[in-house]
């Protein structure tokens, strides 16, 4: 049992535990301390941790779980890109079954986005230690570096290397929020350049990739179950727009004839919530990051900065949305006579869920009793560059009140634990394919 301090997250958890749901080698006191031991990496507050892709504290989560991994037998190898592959050899060879998900987080994000999906993969893979369970195919727990995208403002980076998905130029262009290169960031991490690039993969290595992920919305919730099958996943793209105006004197400077870039930047923000639906029902476009510069309270600024996150679950209205927002930054630049740059960071195609894995979770949930709940997901995942390639599947676990990318996150350790049966399940079967 941790010892006791100011994050009770370890308690909270097993307070309403129902330890009837510990059973096939489960252990749901063990999914406690292991959320609670990641939740104490990069912890800014109770339910808050602040772990970027390639940082020391996303580092040393990945080293934590690389010791549970090996504790569980697991082979653990990490590719240049930070990826980490934990293999469990099956009776015979040819392409795993694989499962897993990211330990970075969100600035200030909560304690389940992501750690849920790695630890419910190697608590499989626990179980089959503690009932001597030797699955028929090779068996993976991926743990993917960066998926937040909260280093380089362009998420999923280790999946995307992982998949070829993002090219050398691309890999040239990136900067972190320090300003540095990529190169720079992960010669800190322990890696390179060169080896991130080796990082692609043979993914016909791999059968299936399965993501069990929490909800981060309110479906779940209100059908109350607590596990639930994704349909579909949004397709993320991140339009990077900048304002170029002209630095002055806050006090000496008329107010007619400025060039003030934030206040057309503010105009461009107010009119964005119109557009979604001009698109279909479920495109979403939303501003989260914004810089101003120099970002003195005297100063009229000079430059703005911002990130448009634009996602639907189907590419042709995702794209139409993005060259709307694209004219409409110029439309009003040109009204205030100011400069306008937009590129995108991250275009990620949305990936639909084969109906035939659909039926296979829904056969494994209502093994549990749990009658299935089909969501289609906002949230990118890294299964969305393994499904370019291979069949992916994901499971939802209910969030409270849909809060997530905020210590608030919860799920409950019965909710977890169920999710682990319903992946467990869900894997014995394909292993017997
Ligand atoms: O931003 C997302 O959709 C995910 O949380 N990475
Ligand atoms: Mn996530
Ligand atoms: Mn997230």
């Amino acid at each position: 049992m941790p010892v006791k301090n100011d994050n009770p997250l370890y308690e909270e958890l097993m307070k309403d535990y129902d330890t009837t749901l510990d059973h096939s080698g489960i252990n749901g006191e063990r999914i406690a301390k292991r959320l609670y031991e990641l939740s104490q990496i990069g912890f800014v507050q109770i339910g808050g941790v602040k772990r970027p892709g390639f940082s020391d504290e996303e580092k040393a989560a990945k080293e934590l779980v690389k010791k549970w991994m090996a504790e569980a037998g697991l082979l653990v190898k990490e590719d240049g890109a930070g990826n980490i592959m934990a293999r469990l050899e099956g009776k015979s060879n040819g392409a795993a079954i694989a499962s897993g998900s990211h330990v970075d987080s969100v600035p200030n994000g909560g304690n389940f986005d992501g750690p849920l999906g790695v630890l419910s993969a190697l608590e499989v893979a626990a179980s089959w230690k503690e009932t001597g369970y030797i699955p028929e195919k090779p068996y993976e727990v991926i743990v993917f570096s960066d998926e937040e995208g909260s280093r380089f403002n362009s998420g999923l980076t280790g999946s995307q290397a992982m998949t070829g998905a993002i090219t050398e130029l691309e890999m040239a262009q990136l900067r972190d929020y320090n300003g540095e290169t990529l190169e720079q960031v992960l010669a800190h991490y322990g890696s390179s350049l060169d080896a991130f690039k080796t990082a692609k993969r043979d993914l016909s290595e791999l059968e299936l990739f399965v993501e069990v992920h929490i909800e981060q919305g309110k479906k779940l919730e209100k059908a109350d179950q607590p596990v639930g099958i994704v349909n579909g996943i949004a397709g993320p793209a991140w339009l990077e727009v900048e304002f170029v105006g002209e630095a002055g004197h806050a006090g000496n400077t008329p107010m007619i004839g400025r060039k003030d870039s934030l206040v057309t930047a503010a105009e461009f923000l107010q009119s964005i919530p119109e557009f979604p639906k001009t698109v279909s029902d479920t495109a979403v476009a939303t501003v989260g990051k914004l810089d101003v510069f120099p970002n003195g309270a005297n100063v009229i600024p000079e430059k703005v900065k911002l990130l448009v996150d634009i996602r639907d679950i189907n590419e042709e209205p995702r794209d139409r949305l993005i060259d709307q927002l694209i004219e409409q930054a110029e439309k009003i630049a040109a009204k205030n006579n100011i400069q306008v740059n937009s590129k995108l960071n991250t275009r990620i195609q949305p990936v639909p869920i084969v109906e035939d894995l659909q039926k296979r979770l829904a056969v494994s949930l209502e093994k549990f009793g749990i009658s299935p709940t089909y969501i289609p997901s906002g949230a990118g995942h890294d299964a969305m560059n393994l499904g370019r390639f291979i069949p992916v599947a994901m499971l939802f676990v209910r969030s409270k009140d849909g809060i997530s990318h905020n210590p608030k996150e919860w799920s409950s350790l019965n909710d977890c634990v169920t999710g682990i049966h319903v992946l467990k399940d869900f894997v014995e079967d394909a292993m017997n394919r």
